[in-house]
């Protein structure tokens, strides 16, 4: 980068402060120690009456800088270039467009007044990096919006637009373009008005307290294990009862001690994590993408309907293809529903919802699908189903437009060869709810085109997805880890754990649902017409469990029969565990030749959670997976690992891969040849690395 970072000019009797720190102005040290020099420059300026702080680019500050959390503090802190702002003699006026967040809002909230664009946004979402505010925004928040809502933007993580941000008292005007223009005629009527400095930290805050105890019951279940979140409501009841000097330095202590747990490193990880996953390693960044403007998806069902509202609510117009009118109109009435019910809950303003509904056109003839740039197949999860799809869409779509499967098991290579263009085939794979899930995963098939990934990849992020690639396995990267981590689940059944210790072990280690709880909310039957399909059975493993194939053979296929592994009353709440699920066990165990014993809640997580992380690596030995941080985003997105472990990979650098070997090994001495440790975690181990140092 050419240039300082921070630079100072004076316009009219106003100076102005401008950092230029690309692509997000993140406040490192060179910036900190920028503004301070800047500062000096316009307190020493006779002719500048007030001060204006601005950034070039796209955004005002969006934080410090993540990459120097794991590093010393380097002197300025932030803390110090605030105080030196909000103890300014002359009035300092923020200049906010982009996303002002964390310590860019902390700027913002240190200087005397703040202008905005309308466009521009505010927040502070440190708690998601496992960190609080550190630079006073749990001092100044609070004085200038009241206790309630700082806690809101503190904890809840919400970013405010610029007009909620006036309205709360956060902003003083939102303004035109250009920005600094306003923030400058801003500043000259403060002087002409009189009007000096205004320290934030001079404001009072009246009362608070239940808003205290009622945020600390609020986010009790939605931060279950987490620790940031909870020191950020005792740093905001410090503003309560502590002189500001006092709550300050509390803060900054109590940033970091979450700056130095474990918690914060898995954030922050997983923060780059997954930037980096939206990379193709091996495609060259020049690579063209394909336009995409318009979309189709082939099939109403669950998954079709999903994915047309994915496209629906990033304004791209869309097909959805159905076999009849019938059919078509139930699909299209079924997302006018679902939209209502988001109206309902506020999720989203009516006329928006019924843009969106009208950006998805039904259809139920190929020919109306001539014009998509991507086309989604989500029919019935059959290979000669999609490939007869997938051969059809060489006569309909331009030989340029790209074609995915969003088949969930089935080999993309085979779907693929049915096109005549298998090069602009890949999958998309979504997660069920598909408008909802963050995740998608992306299928590069052997012969998929460099020009089709770097279409997708980007686009994915524009549907407000978070995509990672897999090569081409049965279940790609999050089933394949899936079957394995259920295998366990089923194996520690058979040999005398209940359903009930498993769940609640895998629920207390950090997974919102265990196992089998999960089975029942999904539907047994998934799994089973699967493995039915593909004739998974005790052919392949002698310890292949059938309890849950039963239970489906009568019918109990979980949450939508009232039945499955447990009971249910009101189709959703669990009342017991169904008797049929021990005596099933009890006896299979009996038939393989294990006797029932206790097992211990910390064997039932390890050999859970280990199980994946042997299988993860064997997925990049194989190359179906980039890097260890992609299957973490994978399962941190799709599965409900807990982000405070960073992913499956991520844990096992915690426990540390010596560990976790000699915990293969023993298993492998009592339970056989499935445990056999991955090549590339011995080789790991052997040269002393952690699995991170292959993120690079
Ligand atoms: C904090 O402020 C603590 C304070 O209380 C102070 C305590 C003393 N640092 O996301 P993008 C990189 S905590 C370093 O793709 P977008 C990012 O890795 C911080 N790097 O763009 C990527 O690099 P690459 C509170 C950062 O337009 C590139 O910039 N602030 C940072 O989709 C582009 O990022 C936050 O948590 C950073 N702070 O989204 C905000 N931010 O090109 C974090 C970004 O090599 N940032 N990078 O992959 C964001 O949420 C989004 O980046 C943002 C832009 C919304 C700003």
């Amino acid at each position: 980068m050419s240039g300082p970072v921070v630079t100072y000019r004076r316009d009219g009797n106003v100076g102005v402060i401008t950092a230029n720190n690309p692509p997000v102005n993140a406040l490192g040290h060179a910036v900190r120690e920028g503004l301070l020099t800047a500062l000096a420059q316009a307190e020493a300026d006779p002719a500048a009456e007030a001060i204006v702080i601005a950034c070039a680019g796209r955004t005002f500050f969006a934080g410090a800088d993540i990459t120097e959390f794991g590093k010393p503090p380097k002197h300025p802190i932030l803390g110090e270039v605030l105080a030196r702002l909000e103890n300014n003699a002359k009035p300092v006026i923020a200049a906010l467009h982009g996303t002002a967040l964390g310590g860019g809002f902390e700027v913002a909230l240190a200087c005397h007044y703040r202008v905005a664009v309308d466009s521009a946004q505010v927040g502070l979402p440190e708690v998601s990096l496992g960190i609080i505010p550190g630079a006073g925004g749990t001092q100044r928040l609070p004085r200038l919006v009241g206790v309630a809502a700082a806690l809101d933007v503190i904890i809840g993580g919400n970013r405010l637009t610029a007009g909620q941000a006036m309205e709360m008292g956060a902003v003083d005007a939102v303004v035109s373009e250009p920005l600094v223009d306003a923030a400058v005629a801003f500043a000259a009527d403060l002087v002409r008005g009189g009007k000096g400095p205004r320290p934030t930290r001079d404001a009072a805050v009246t009362s608070g307290a239940d808003d205290i105890a009622a945020a600390r019951q609020q986010h009790a279940r939605r931060y279950r294990g987490f620790n940031a979140p909870f020191r950020a409501i005792d740093a905001v009841e410090e503003a309560l009862s502590l002189p500001f000097d006092d709550g300050l330095k509390h803060e900054r202590a109590l940033f970091e001690a979450c700056n130095a747990t474990v918690e914060a490193r898995a954030l922050q990880y997983a923060f780059f994590a997954q930037r980096q996953a939206a990379k193709v390693k091996d495609i060259p960044k020049e690579t063209p993408a394909r336009p995409i403007e318009h979309a189709a998806v082939i099939g109403g069902g669950t998954m079709g309907r999903g994915i047309a509202m994915v496209f629906a609510d990033a304004g791209i117009p869309v097909s959805l293809l159905e076999v009849s009118p019938d059919a078509r109109d139930a699909a299209l009435a079924a997302i006018g529903k679902t939209y209502d019910g988001m109206v309902a809950r506020n999720r989203v303003a009516r006329d928006v919802a019924d843009a969106r509904l009208a950006a998805i056109a039904g259809a139920t003839d190929y020919a109306d699908l001539a014009g998509a740039d991507l086309v989604v197949e989500a029919v019935f999860e059959e290979m000669a189903v999609k490939k007869k799809v997938i051969a059809t869409l060489d006569s309909v779509v331009a030989a340029d437009a790209i074609v995915a499967t969003n088949t969930s098991y089935l080999d993309v290579n085979e779907i693929a060869a049915a096109s005549k263009h298998p090069e602009r085939v890949l999958g998309m794979h979504f997660f069920s709810p598909a408008n909802v899930m963050k995740l998608l995963e992306v299928v590069r098939a052997d012969r998929t085109s460099n020009t089709a990934l770097a279409t997708v990849m980007p686009l994915a992020k524009r549907l407000g997805k978070i995509p990672v690639v897999s090569g081409v396995c049965h279940g790609f990267i999050g089933n394949r880890m899936l079957q394995v981590y259920q295998r366990e689940a089923n194996r520690l059944l058979q040999e005398g754990a209940s359903i009930t210790q498993i769940d609640k072990a895998i629920y207390d280690f950090g997974l919102p649902m265990g196992p089998f709880a999960v089975r029942d909310l999904a539907g047994i039957d998934v799994g089973w017409r699967m493995r039915k399909a593909f004739g998974i059975g005790r052919s392949q493993d002698a310890r292949y469990s059938r309890v849950a194939d039963m239970l489906c053979e009568q019918g109990q296929f979980g949450q939508k029969s009232g039945i499955g592994f447990y009971l249910y009353k009101d189709g959703r709440t669990a009342t017991g565990e169904n008797p049929l699920v021990a005596d099933l066990a009890a006896a299979e165990a009996d038939e393989v030749g294990i006797a029932p014993r206790d097992i211990a809640d910390t064997e039932i997580v390890d050999r859970c959670v280990y199980a994946m992380i042997n299988e993860g690596a064997h997925l990049l030995d194989e190359g179906i997976a980039q890097r260890p941080s992609d299957i973490d985003i994978v399962w941190l997105n799709g599965y409900g690992f807990p982000a405070y472990r960073g992913g499956p990979m991520f844990y096992a650098d915690t426990v540390g891969v010596p560990a976790v070997l000699d915990a293969l090994a023993r298993f492998q001495k009592a339970h056989g040849a499935v445990w056999a440790a991955a090549p590339l975690l011995e080789r790991v181990a052997r040269e002393g690395m952690t699995l991170a140092d292959l993120n690079t």
